[in-house]
């Protein structure tokens, strides 16, 4: 905590504002650079993070404009920072299985399903979708953490019949309620009918793609995953004149939607010391499923012996807040620390301060009510369900 007071304010010296946490990057290889980037900086993005060694726009307008951008119309999304970790093999279904509690003998070619990633202990490595493109053939499309090198890692110790490595494939996200005439005028009518989490391999203008209906936003679209870095720039440029009709935007994965939204973020309101059953995922998660994986021992453990912590939402009361959560925010009960804020948003449709809050057992039921150590000072927060919306 004190720790990153310090940053803050050496940052001010520095000339970003203490609040939102900005500070300025060095380039260089090994901060990937997106088959969008030169489009993303021409069409304004102002803010990055990195997310898979890889240069991710946050913002272009701010975070409420490209809010309001995305709740009320279209936008299009740098998420080639999603990254696709490939699996194929005589193994690679079996092994999909073995490192997921989430059941995938239904999962058909050509669809996708959420799915915790867990090592032996139970704790979360990643949260991807997983898609399935043919028998033994299947792409995790990652959050931010290393899943290359443990999958990797594990195929050594198994010895199993799977190859594993990262293609050439960069999402470009379209989300926002009025997505769909612009999916049609891109793609044709199959569009409509597209379950979530289905997708399609198409070529668009000769661009190899897959179409899937998904997306980091409850506000509706498709993912295009482009299959050819080098036609970065073109697959952007088609799909911003298609979008002129639309008014669309330039946006990005927005941390006010999701919140409201309920979406987690892996490295903030997840890591590998959170195990699924502390998460309201209980959906994507099939402990007694048939298959083998690894982590079985460890969940039914914990599933007997019972969790200590949840995470939750919190309303917290005062002023908005002014950006979001830049590293997490201890939660009070009298003077007992009982967990901690790892992801903030004010709502400006809802217009109450969110959170979200890992909170030990005993502070987690709802309506529970705790103090907020937030950058402003001590607020009063109100456990409550997530979604927010
Ligand atoms: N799209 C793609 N890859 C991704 C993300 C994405 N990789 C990183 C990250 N996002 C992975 N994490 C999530 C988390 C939530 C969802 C998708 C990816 C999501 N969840 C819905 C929910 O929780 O309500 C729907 C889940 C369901 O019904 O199955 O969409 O966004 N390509």
């Amino acid at each position: 905590m004190q720790d990153n007071i310090l940053l803050k304010s050496n940052n001010t010296k520095l000339g970003a504002t203490p609040m939102d946490g900005h500070v300025n990057f060095t380039l260089s290889d090994r901060l990937r650079k997106s088959p969008y980037y030169e489009a993303t900086l021409k069409a304004g993005a102002k803010t990055f993070t990195l997310y898979n060694h890889m240069i991710m726009p946050t913002s272009y307008e701010g975070a409420e404009a490209d809010y309001w951008n995305l709740i009320n119309n279209v936008t299009m999304w740098d998420v080639a920072a999603e990254r696709q970790v490939e699996i194929i093999g005589g193994d690679a279904y079996k092994f999909v299985e073995y490192i997921t509690s989430r059941d995938l003998s239904k999962l058909q070619i050509g669809q996708g399903k959420y799915a915790l990633i867990t090592d032996e202990n139970g704790g979360i490595i990643n949260d991807p979708i997983i898609l399935k493109l043919a028998e033994n053939h299947f792409w995790l499309s990652i959050a931010d953490s290393d899943v290359l090198l443990w999958t990797r890692g594990l195929v050594c110790g198994l010895g199993w019949d799977v190859q594993i490595s990262e293609p050439d494939v960069s999402p470009l996200a379209i989300q926002g309620p009025n997505h769909l005439p612009l999916m049609i005028d891109l793609f044709g009518d199959w569009v409509k009918d597209i379950k979530y989490f289905f997708f399609k391999e198409v070529e668009l203008e000769g661009i190899p793609l897959i179409v899937q209906k998904s997306g980091w936003s409850k506000q509706g679209g498709f993912e295009l995953y482009l299959r050819d870095g080098s036609k970065g720039q073109k697959l952007w440029d088609i799909v911003a004149t298609a979008g002129k009709k639309y008014d669309i935007k330039p946006g990005t994965p927005n941390n006010i939607e999701r919140v409201e939204s309920g979406l987690f973020s892996w490295g903030n309101d997840m890591d590998i010391n959170s195990n699924p059953l502390e998460l309201p995922l209980a959906n994507f998660c099939q402990l007694d499923k048939e298959a083998d994986y690894l982590s079985r021992n460890a969940l039914h453990r914990i599933r007997s012996e019972g969790i200590t912590k949840k995470l939750v939402g919190l309303v917290v009361e005062g002023d908005a807040f002014i950006g979001g959560c830049a590293s997490p925010w201890q939660v009070k009960s009298g003077n007992k620390i009982c967990g901690k804020v790892t992801s903030a948003a004010y709502s400006p449709r809802l217009k109450i301060n969110m959170a979200m809050a890992t909170l030990d057992k005993g502070f987690n039921d709802i309506d529970s009510e705790v103090e907020v150590e937030t950058p402003w000072g001590k607020r009063l927060g109100k456990v409550s369900p997530i979604p927010f919306n």
